[in-house]
């Protein structure tokens, strides 16, 4: 779907074991939930869920590796989860009322301090504290690091639940809706991958393709014995002299653009991605109701 003012992006809820992140998406998303990845703990982003409304959608996202390693595989994890903390619209910090700062909790603000991306402090299970006892646990995180808001919620009762998912659309850029709003699909990473390689070629032409260029995702597909992901998708173009931007001389755009995604898809699957473009010029494309069904938009 594609709706003027529409708002969407990426949202890493991070935090110690135990402090509440799935109770709050369980609570967030319940009924709604379109997605519930079981990637392995190697997915740099690993789609926890999806909430829908009318004017936004927020996709959570999990980055396992920013908790403190326990070897140098960890330490490499770290590196790996903090670029992804790097691409994320908003980042969720989540940490315990009850028990206050602690080692693990510094570790992570320590990572935070090398990402630009806003972070909100969310102090979760406030049902369990005193208020009085609230005003200087808050200030103290404060002390450690500049966070874009601090909200207190109680993710079991809902307690300020509403105000949060308030406060990240706020934060949200303008975009589409990357996901149909009630479907549960086995590719429910189809549409992204579809935004990644449409960033990719955005961006490497400079603009100088305008932003009349969808992208379709043909297949996904794993085979037997192979630990490979076969994806094939179509760049489609309005203008001939687009397409000719697109491919590049001797294809080299194509294969850059095609190298950049896969990057992105691979973190996004946790998977080697074997990736397949192909270019088509179709004119008038976003006239074609049916079409923009194909690429997942709903009307
Ligand atoms: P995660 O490891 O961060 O995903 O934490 P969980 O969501 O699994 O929660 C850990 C424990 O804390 C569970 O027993 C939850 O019921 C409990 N819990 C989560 N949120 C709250 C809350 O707001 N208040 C209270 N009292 N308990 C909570
Ligand atoms: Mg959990
Ligand atoms: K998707």
């Amino acid at each position: 779907m594609i709706q003027e003012g529409y708002k969407s992006g990426f949202v890493a809820i991070i935090g110690r074991p135990n402090v509440g992140k799935s109770t709050f998406l369980n609570r967030v998303i319940g009924q709604k939930i379109a997605i519930m990845s079981d990637k392995p703990q190697t997915t740099r982003n690993k789609i926890q869920g999806v909430y829908t409304t009318d004017d936004a959608q927020i996709i959570f996202i999990d980055t396992p590796g920013i908790h403190k390693p326990k070897h140098k595989l960890g330490d490499f994890m770290v590196k790996v989860a903090q670029s992804a903390l790097q691409e994320v619209d908003l980042i969720l910090f989540m940490v315990n009322a009850v028990e206050g700062l602690g080692r693990g909790d510094e570790f992570i603000i320590e990572r935070l301090k090398h990402v630009q991306t806003p972070v909100f402090l969310v102090i979760n299970k406030i049902d369990e504290v005193h208020p009085d006892d609230l005003l200087p646990l808050i200030e103290q995180y404060r002390s450690l690091h500049a966070f874009a808001e601090v909200i207190p919620i109680s993710a079991l009762q809902g307690n300020n639940v509403e105000t949060l998912l308030q406060q990240i659309k706020n934060y949200l850029p303008e975009g589409p809706q990357y996901y149909p709003a009630h479907q549960v699909t086995d590719h429910p990473e189809r549409f992204i991958i579809a935004e990644f390689i449409r960033e990719k070629a955005l961006h490497l032409t400079r603009e100088e393709v305008p932003h009349s260029i969808a992208v379709v995702i043909d297949s996904i597909e794993r085979r037997e014995n192979s630990d490979t992901v076969y994806v094939a998708a179509t760049i489609i173009v309005e203008r001939d002299s687009q397409k000719g931007i697109i491919i590049g001389k001797r294809g080299q755009m194509l294969k850059e653009i095609g190298q950049r995604a896969r990057v992105d898809i691979e973190a996004l699957l946790g998977s080697k991605v074997f990736l397949e473009l192909w270019v088509k010029v179709q004119k008038d494309w976003r006239n074609k109701m049916g079409q923009l069904r194909d690429l997942g938009y709903r009307e």
